[in-house]
């Protein structure tokens, strides 16, 4: 099969291009599966999506991540993979996603070499201040920053950080470059705030993946943003 990869720099150009990160969670679509799920998402200009399911047999996640990719690819999207450097490889997506708990990222970008986009999770300053190194060592591309309010999406989620830290992550960000992208309970009502403390990038799940009209969502979401940003 061929193989869409965008590639490290051409991804984390659609990172910088999309205020809203989408990530997928089928059990929160509203019968609507991912593919439509993600097809509106982009239709609605999202260049950076997260196929992640904590939930869905791998095998399962395979041949849906196969047409992920080709729906991404066809919008000159990135697509990202949380959780499995394998599944990530295998078909072909941009990068991975892991966690405090996952594989060390450096650990990862050795298995996945230099062109894949490496995402790590951070909720405190300890978290932040080792991400800073990795990206100084061009371990990691991105780091996400949260949870900023409370969340029903993720299953034993670290404590809220507040706004506090999206602000520090904001300050890090000017000084280092480090890109981050805030996560967590962010919704139509509050990610003007969120904004307003220095996050350029959100990650949604459930206030996409169960909104009505995905597309007026995601216009609403991105221009709050605008309207409230540092
Ligand atoms: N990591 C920190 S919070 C979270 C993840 C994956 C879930 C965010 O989901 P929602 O529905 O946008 O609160
Ligand atoms: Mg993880």
């Amino acid at each position: 099969m061929k193989k869409e990869i965008l590639g490290r720099e051409k991804a984390m150009v659609c990172f910088e291009q999309s205020p809203i990160y989408a990530i997928t969670d089928e059990g929160q679509s509203a019968g609507r599966g991912n593919i439509n799920l993600v097809r509106e998402a982009l239709a609605a200009g999202v260049k950076f999506v997260q196929y992640r399911e904590k939930k869905k047999a791998l095998r399962a996640m395979y041949e849906e991540g196969l047409l992920l990719r080709q729906l991404t690819a066809e919008y000159g999207a990135a697509l990202m993979v949380d959780d499995y450097v394998d599944l990530a490889l295998l078909i072909g997506a941009d990068g991975v996603h892991v966690g405090q708990d996952d594989l060390p990222a450096a650990a990862v970008r050795e298995l996945v070499g230099e062109e894949l986009v490496i995402g790590l999770s951070t909720h405190n300053p300890s978290d932040l201040k080792e991400a800073v190194e990795l990206y100084r060592r061009g371990v990691i591309d991105y780091i996400g920053a949260g949870p900023v309010y409370p969340t029903r999406t993720k299953e034993q989620a670290a404590p809220v950080t507040g706004l506090d830290y999206i602000e520090l992550a904001a300050d890090t960000y000017a000084g280092t470059g480090l890109p981050f992208v805030a996560i967590g309970g962010i919704k139509e009502h509050n990610i003007g705030a969120v904004a307003a403390v220095g996050a350029e990038h959100c990650a949604v799940v459930s206030d996409i993946t169960l909104a009505d009209d995905i597309g007026r969502k995601i216009a609403a979401l991105t221009a709050a943003m605008k309207e409230y940003a540092r």
